[in-house]
């Protein structure tokens, strides 16, 4: 069957993005790719997109919103299979791919955190969610084994804050934590999860919190200044 004609609307730092990426590269499906400002979205991707929000996917002129339905939808229409075959796995591997989803909006409360009891919570929040994390982690190098899937392509994404975060701030998060760093190493080194971002990503990622007029921008300007002891190696 021919594959549909695909248009993925993106932005550059939307980690919900990459994994629709992360899919198109696993599958090598053909498509194409058009960023948008989400700060002055365009009127056709308002009408098309409920919620307002990347990714969007236009399949033969149809839209599809929501990247886990996304994701399932590239899956579906490519032979083989990035979910696993039995029944109670792939809900399992449903259900971390929502955990992945949840911990991204602790992400955002950690970088947007305007005052240190809400940033000391948000990071509590974030090293909790890796230590459950790595007590859940049954196989190797990938989370089902040797099989990459869909559960990989939802936390490559969210791993990638942690290298531009640790760049310019040691914060601890994966201590005690060696499965999830080896998961982690495996996730980076793929190359549809390397590639799904542009090259200058963490440039990108850097000015982004630089703008929150956060906790974290502050540590990071610190460590621009060479103040912060903790920091070092910035290179944005
Ligand atoms: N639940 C959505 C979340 C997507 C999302 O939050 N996208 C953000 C960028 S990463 C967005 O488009 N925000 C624009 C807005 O909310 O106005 C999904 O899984 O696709």
């Amino acid at each position: 069957m021919p594959l549909p004609n695909l248009k993925l609307v993106s932005h550059h730092l939307c980690p919900y993005v990459q994994r629709a990426r992360i899919v198109l590269a696993e599958k090598h499906i053909p498509h194409d790719l058009e960023y948008i400002d989400l700060s002055r979205k365009p009127d056709w991707f308002t009408e098309l997109s409920p919620l307002g929000k990347v990714p969007l996917l236009i399949s033969d002129g149809r839209a599809l919103f929501e990247s886990a339905p996304i994701a399932e939808y590239l899956d579906e229409v490519t032979p083989g299979s990035l979910h696993p075959e039995d029944a109670f796995e792939r809900a399992r591997n449903r259900a971390w791919i929502e955990f992945a989803s949840s911990t991204l909006d602790v992400m955002a409360g950690f970088y947007n955190a305007r005052d240190e009891d809400t940033f000391r919570s948000r990071t509590g929040e974030l090293r909790r969610r890796l230590r459950i994390l790595d007590g859940s982690i049954q196989a190797a190098p990938y989370f089902d084994g040797d099989r990459f899937g869909l559960v990989d392509a939802a936390f490559g994404p969210l791993f990638r804050y942690f290298d531009v975060i640790e760049t310019f701030a040691d914060l601890g998060f994966f201590e005690g934590t060696p499965a999830v760093t080896r998961w982690r190493r495996a996730l980076a080194q793929r190359p549809s999860v390397r590639d799904a971002v542009t090259a200058d990503y963490p440039q990108r990622l850097l000015r982004f919190f630089a703008e929150r007029q956060s906790v974290l921008s502050r540590l990071l300007a610190d460590a621009a200044d060479g103040t912060n002891r903790a920091g070092g190696g910035l290179t944005g």
